[in-house]
């Protein structure tokens, strides 16, 4: 059993929606009407990455992070919005269960998204000890406020004839290992309030807990704010006097500082590894009422910073979000990175650090970020970044230049592939507003460089359909085409023609083969 001091603890915040520009070290805080003291000074304390990327949706988002694998991969490209066997299958192989094999105590307090079914697909079947969960999304908590919504079975006549068709709340969840799940709570709106709160003392008790049991321990924090709806918690609603946002940013300070006391109390912060970031990037600018009446009065707009758009499109305001990393005595204090880094690359960095085995029987997305984030290299080593939006490979990214293949600016607009690819210097246009086309059309050689080499593997390792249910075992190589499952815009056009059929197009030398066991 390898020992606490050998192996860092890791403390993993990953609020949701929270935009990229909503705190002070990110140029937020007194900006939005609310200081965050206790994040700017664990950024001090840390590295602070201006160019963290993410998927664009919450449930790609978390299944990326939790394996390493661009969701593509594992059907999880997009939010299910009703039933089936949602989220990861359970070939799937997440860094809790990395972690727990590894010796760590694991815990998760607040959104999945990565499966509803409690017994089979709940954060216990994939490697945490013990949960406590919403299975989907807080905006359901938006259907109890509203006084239309019926709250039990509903019929669909006639075409769905007699058929009782279920609209219940969306539970609450607990469980742990080697026990059966347990409904806690309806999550509506008195339980969405006081959620972050519930969440932080559950994750200081259990890592209270796992110190005196002399195991490291990966405490994985999906807090629920500022997803919509945006409720405060009652001891800080009105706090600010300056709206629901800014109480809300004064929560979230004083819960992740609750969280760094806590590992100062215990005596433990030089050993753990602290990362803060976010799930997605901001929420568009909501206009609708929460409720039935409005009790909130509205203020629901995401902040992106510099940036344009928000979530569910493949801008800059949805692909990066704010990205904290504090190891003392280990990554650089102070230092601000602008270089390319994806939440994947957290994966294969953290199970790394912690002396784990990062998963070698299928392709993972993520890279070793060791070298960079301890300071001993100045560049990422991540060249590209794929950005999706459900199944379209929507952009691609090579250092500061972005080629957008599609048009889409908004969460809830449609969306069209471009003629040709817009070409846009992120430096120059943060905004990505100025196509610059011609003269730099060389940057989409090293761009379908990358989706090729991302498309071979999916001929490879064939992806995972969306709605895959359990047990599932991987096809043999080659069974299915890969440009089934992407769409792709012109600058990939010719990439479909060079990834057309199976064996011949095997990947010989991808930038995977490392990690490719198969
Ligand atoms: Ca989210």
């Amino acid at each position: 059993m390898a020992t606490s001091s050998r192996q860092p603890n890791i403390v993993f915040f990953f609020w949701d929606n929270l935009g990229w520009g909503e705190v002070g070290c990110y140029g937020g805080g007194v900006l939005r009407g609310a200081p965050t003291p206790r994040i700017d000074a664990l950024a001090a304390a840390g590295v602070r990455l201006l160019n963290f990327n993410v998927e664009a949706q919450c449930t790609p988002s978390r299944s990326a992070l939790l394996t390493g694998r661009h969701p593509i991969r594992s059907g999880t490209h997009s939010v299910p919005v009703t039933g089936g066997a949602d989220g990861l299958t359970r070939w799937e192989v997440t860094i809790a269960q990395a972690l727990s094999d590894a010796g760590y105590a694991t815990g998760m307090w607040g959104k999945w998204h990565l499966g509803s079914d409690p017994e089979h697909r709940s954060p216990v079947e994939f490697g945490f000890d013990e949960a406590v969960w919403s299975p989907r999304t807080a905006d359901e908590v938006l259907w109890t406020m509203q006084s239309y919504f019926p709250n039990g079975a509903v019929t669909a006549a006639p075409y769905a004839g007699e058929t009782q068709i279920p609209l219940e709340p969306e539970p609450i969840y607990s469980k742990r290992k080697g026990a059966t799940s347990e409904i806690i709570a309806t999550y509506d709106a008195e339980f969405r309030a006081a959620f972050d709160r519930k969440i932080t003392d559950w994750a200081i008790d259990f890592m209270g807990r796992a110190k005196a049991a002399g195991k490291p321990f990966y405490v994985y924090l999906p807090y629920t704010q500022v997803h919509v709806p945006p409720i405060p918690d009652p001891e800080y609603a009105g706090k600010t006097k300056r709206g629901s946002w800014a109480d809300l940013l004064t929560q979230m300070d004083d819960f992740t500082g609750r969280i760094l006391d806590t590992l100062d109390t215990l005596g433990i912060a030089e050993d753990t590894i602290v990362v803060w970031t976010s799930d997605n990037g901001a929420d568009p600018n909501f206009r609708y009422p929460a409720g039935d009446p409005d009790p909130f009065g509205g203020q629901w707009d995401g902040f992106s910073g510099p940036w344009r758009g928000d979530y569910f499109t493949s801008l800059e305001g949805s692909n990066r979000t704010p990205c904290i990393i504090r190891w003392p005595g280990k990554a650089p204090a102070g230092k601000v990175s602008n270089e390319l880094v994806h939440e994947v690359d957290m994966f294969t960095t953290l199970l790394l650090a912690a002396g784990a085995q990062v998963p070698n029987d299928r392709m993972i997305d993520g890279m070793d970020m060791r070298p960079f984030l301890l300071g001993e290299a100045e560049q990422s080593g991540r060249d590209a970044i794929l950005c999706f939006q459900g199944t379209r490979l929507q952009a691609v990214k090579w250092r500061q230049w972005k080629a957008h293949l599609f048009k889409q600016d908004e969460m809830t607009s449609t969306w069209a592939p471009y003629n040709l690819p817009h070409l846009h210097n992120l430096e120059w246009d943060p905004r990505e507003l100025h196509e610059v086309g011609f003269p730099h059309a060389w940057v989409a050689h090293a761009m379908a460089a990358a989706v090729l080499a991302f498309m071979k593997t999916l001929v490879a390792e064939p992806p995972i359909k969306a709605g895959t249910p359990d047990p599932y075992a991987p096809p043999k190589p080659g069974t299915l085409r890969a440009e089934e499952h992407i769409q792709l815009g012109a600058i990939t056009q010719f990439v479909t023609t060079l990834v057309k059929t199976e064996q011949e197009n095997l990947p010989t030398h991808t930038g995977f083969e490392g990690q490719w066991g198969g």
